[in-house]
């Protein structure tokens, strides 16, 4: 009893707080303002492991500071469950994926409460019950009506050990999947596709709503990725073939430097111009597509690669001036950019020079970029500025051919008829009007970010509601027959074949057509999990709902989101995807907002001894390990002082031992307060009110800055300055111990909410400490050092003021005129004079009006 027993106080309030679910949030006539702070939800793989810890010590404290400044919280949590690790762990032991799945569940949900988290648990949901996915399966539907859910071939990342598709998003720079670590390659498959470029310029635009709210590194990421490029499209004439060629520059300012074209060599379009061309050529050309086939796009995007290429004797017109330029195929260019096709402009382009240059193909300058943008010179030559003076420059060392460095920069145009002498952006808008003009071109735009594969080969996932007709028509299944249900396991073989072991569970796979009845089968296929991440957050707010996805109404009171909370590994994949069927969702008129997450807090990682944790490296710190050795609070209020928020915390750096001490510190403050002899309410030390009630006014602003390591800090101030007094000062019994005290569960509320609630119990107050409302500071004690001001009213002393030492005359004069006890004394008469002397004394005479 008497001393700080963290298991025995974690014992006693978790069944207590079970029972009152101080958490809920569903009273429909609750008044107070809204908050929807959310943690990214787990993906349970095993137990809860440090990075969880993390995760959920962090956005709690967002979620409780909210509680306690008056607003409605809702704080939901649930389970990312459906997935490949589930059913690669079911392989491996023989088992049903479900079970795995739901005992991992039950595991981390004990160590949530344990944890305690303020969730709302009586909205928890899994994304693996019949009961979710039958909604992913709906929204599936909207975006096929709408055109946005589709079938394509296509050439699709191939992941060779888990035998899956993936996402581009999937795929490691170094060109391994995220999943197996596998070199990714490709093979061409029919794919189902959510078409996420159309809304590819929404998805970038908007992003400037989330600037200051959203950290500036994944508002970068997430433009990167979309990548968007202005540009033109130039047609090319071929010889010996009817239609033209389109290629994508951003760069038609240099059309005039093109002395090549090349395409991809994966291309309908290589197949096609090398089908008409020599068999030497079909020849050489097949062995550098299977050569090429080898490698992965990162690699093909690598700069310092050298280049390769087959010259396929065909030959494009340059609509500009009709030269006749060589047509060679080469794998730098890429099928699924632009039109697969570029215009090979080497003295301006470093990949085109570096080809330019192994082949000994021309290169010809036609950007002078020595040449000042300035000035109003029609035609401009080498050497002169304005016609007059001569530019004191060599020209030679710019030669690309004898550098090897393209001219990339800014510039004036040279040898290229109508357009020299304009600067480049001019001679950009110049060309493409005469392109427009001629038929030959138009402005353009392309994006790096592709459609989102959404088709899974795999069996623990979301059906994919479609049923294929014999005559191969794309039959949806009618919604009122939602949810279609994961057949059972039972005689399924789950092992990885490169098809869906869905395709082999006969009674299900085979269906009448919905239609006329015949034959039919249903799509095999399962969705990327991501489809079910994308949406979630609207789920929580009706999740027991059976009639639909969420409801409008609830989502117009909650949403969106405004505090998310997760890891910065998924500041591309999951942000872009929710982002995207929140706009659909917004289209469609089911939500009122375009963008699902108001503010995003990234966490950094926890690692140990400066290297991220993983089983293979044998480094894990294992969570219920820590708990059961420092407690829950203990590791709570670690991983809050550990630093900033973003800044990854290292285990071996930071004292859960010391957090402990602390908190039992803290803890027996509220005990001396209340087991003191002397229990009268005395004036109270005025130092420590001071740093009491500087402590309640500047935590909150700490706390919505994410300084949560600060707060920390602040409070173990209060905590020793408290001590001081209760040991060598007024005593435990000063009022001013027992406000410190009771500040002081009220922030630990935030941390270490076992501690908090029973001091606040000893302090004599019913739970729940996390429903209690901050105290707010008097502004009276926000002065730092204070000395005593007096007022008089005509020579009367009126009042007492604590004052800075410092304070102006004016401010001081304020103050005094402010006073109700001087107000009530002056009454109706007229102030006549007032003498300031700061900051002592402050005079007013007055006389009868
Ligand atoms: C001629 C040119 C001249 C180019 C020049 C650049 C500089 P971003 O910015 O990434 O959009 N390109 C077009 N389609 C391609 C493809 N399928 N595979 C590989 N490269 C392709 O890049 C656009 C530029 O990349 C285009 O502009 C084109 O080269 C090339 F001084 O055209 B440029």
């Amino acid at each position: 009893e008497d001393v700080y027993d963290f298991a025995a106080i974690q014992a006693k309030w978790q069944p207590i707080w079970d029972e009152l679910e101080p958490f809920r949030t569903s009273d429909p006539d609750d008044t107070r303002p809204r908050k929807y702070v959310l943690d990214m939800f787990p993906y349970p793989s095993g137990d809860l492991h440090m990075g969880h810890a993390e995760v959920y010590a962090l956005g709690d404290i967002v979620a409780r500071y909210w509680r306690q400044q008056g607003f409605n919280v809702l704080h939901p949590i649930g389970w990312d469950s459906f997935g490949l690790p589930a059913e690669n762990a079911a392989i491996k032991r023989g088992i049903d994926p479900r079970g795995w799945t739901y005992d991992n569940i039950a595991q981390q949900k004990k160590s949530m409460k344990l944890y305690a988290a303020s969730f709302d648990w009586s909205r928890e949901l899994h994304t693996s019950d019949p009961e979710y996915y039958k909604w992913n399966q709906w929204l599936f539907l909207q975006l096929y009506k709408k055109g946005l859910a589709y079938r394509k071939d296509s050439w699709v990342n191939w992941d060779p050990i888990d035998q899956t598709v993936l996402a581009n998003e999937q795929v490691l720079p170094d060109g391994t999947s995220d999943r197996s670590g596998a070199i990714v390659i490709k093979k061409k498959l029919t794919q189902w596709y959510f078409k996420i470029t159309d809304y590819a310029d929404r998805l970038l635009d908007d992003l400037n709503q989330l600037e200051g709210t959203w950290p500036a590194k994944v508002l970068n990421m997430q433009r990167n990725w979309i990548g968007r490029s202005i540009g033109a499209d130039v047609d090319f004439a071929i010889e010996g073939r009817e239609a033209v060629v389109s290629v994508f520059t951003t760069r038609p300012d240099t059309l005039f430097g093109a002395t090549f074209m090349v395409v991809a060599p994966d291309s309908d379009l290589a197949a096609e111009l090398v089908a008409d061309s020599t068999p030497e050529v079909r020849e050489r050309f097949q062995d550098y597509l299977v050569q090429m086939q080898k490698s992965t796009d990162i690699e093909r995007q690598a700069t310092d690669r050298p280049k390769t290429g087959v010259f396929l004797e065909r030959y494009a017109i340059n609509p500009v001036n009709g030269e006749r330029l060589p047509i060679w195929a080469a794998d730098y260019v890429f099928a699924d950019y632009g039109h697969g096709a570029v215009m090979a402009v080497p003295a301006h382009d470093q990949r085109d020079l570096d080809f330019a240059l192994k082949f000994g193909l021309p290169v010809r300058v036609v950007v002078d970029t020595t040449a000042p943008l300035t000035g109003t010179l029609p035609v401009i030559t080498p050497g002169m500025i304005d016609g007059t003076e001569e530019l004191p420059l060599d020209p030679a060392p710019l030669d690309p051919t004898e550098t090897g460095l393209a001219l990339a920069g800014e510039g004036r145009l040279i040898n290229s008829g109508a357009l020299t002498g304009l600067s480049k952006n001019n001679a950009i808008k110049r060309i493409v009007e005469q392109l427009t003009a001629d038929g030959t071109g138009r402005s353009a735009k392309n994006y790096r970010l592709r459609d989102w594969l959404i088709s899974r080969q795999r069996y623990w996932g979301t059906p994919i509601p479609i049923i294929h007709g014999q005559d191969g028509a794309e039959i949806p299944v009618p919604e009122d027959q939602l949810p279609v249900l994961l057949p059972s396991t039972e005689g399924l073989d789950l092992k990885p074949k490169g098809t869906s072991p869905l395709g082999g569970a006969t009674d299900w796979v085979n269906v009448p057509n919905p239609i006329d009845g015949t034959p039919a089968r249903r799509d095999a296929d399962t969705m990327d999990t991501f489809v079910d991440s994308s949406w979630y957050f609207l789920r929580f707010l009706n999740p027991n709902d059976d009639t639909q996805a969420f409801d409008p109404k609830e989502a117009e009171k909650w949403a969106p989101v405004d505090q998310y909370v997760g890891g910065v590994e998924h500041a591309i994949l999951h942000l872009l995807y929710a982002r995207f069927i929140t706009k659909v969702l917004f289209d469609l008129g089911y939500v009122t907002f375009t963008e699902p997450f108001t503010a995003l807090l990234n966490q950094g990682m926890v690692i140990l001894d400066g290297t991220k944790m993983s089983k293979s490296k044998g480094n894990l710190v294992y969570f219920t390990e820590e708990i059961d050795q420092f407690g829950v609070d203990a590791v709570r209020l670690t991983m809050a002082f550990a630093g900033p928020p973003e800044d990854d915390i290292d285990w071996a750096d930071v004292s859960p031992v010391g957090s402990a001490k602390f908190l039992a510190r803290a803890w027996r403050m509220a005990k001396d307060v209340t087991s003191a002899p002397d229990v009268l309410w005395k004036t109270g030390d005025p130092a420590l009110r001071r740093v009491t009630h500087r402590f309640l006014a500047d935590a909150p602003g700490l706390v919505e800055s994410f300084k949560f390591n600060v707060v920390v800090a602040r409070l173990m101030e209060l905590v020793n300055a408290t001590r001081k007094v209760i040991d060598t000062g007024a005593g435990p019994a000063d009022a001013a111990v027992r406000e410190a005290a009771e500040a002081t569960a009220m922030a630990l509320n935030l941390f270490a909410p076992y501690t908090a609630e029973d001091m606040w119990q000893r302090l004599g107050y019913e739970p729940c400490v996390a429903l209690a409302q901050w105290r707010k500071a008097d502004p009276r004690l926000l002065v730092e050092e204070s000395v005593t001001a007096i007022v008089q009213v005509d020579n009367k002393v009126r009042d007492r003021l604590e004052v800075s030492p410092k304070i102006a005359a004016d401010d001081l004069e304020g103050l005094a005129r402010a006073s109700a006890s001087v107000i009530r004394s002056i009454g109706d008469r007229e102030i006549v004079h007032v003498i300031v002397r700061a900051p002592k004394l402050v005079s007013i005479v007055t006389k009868p009006v």
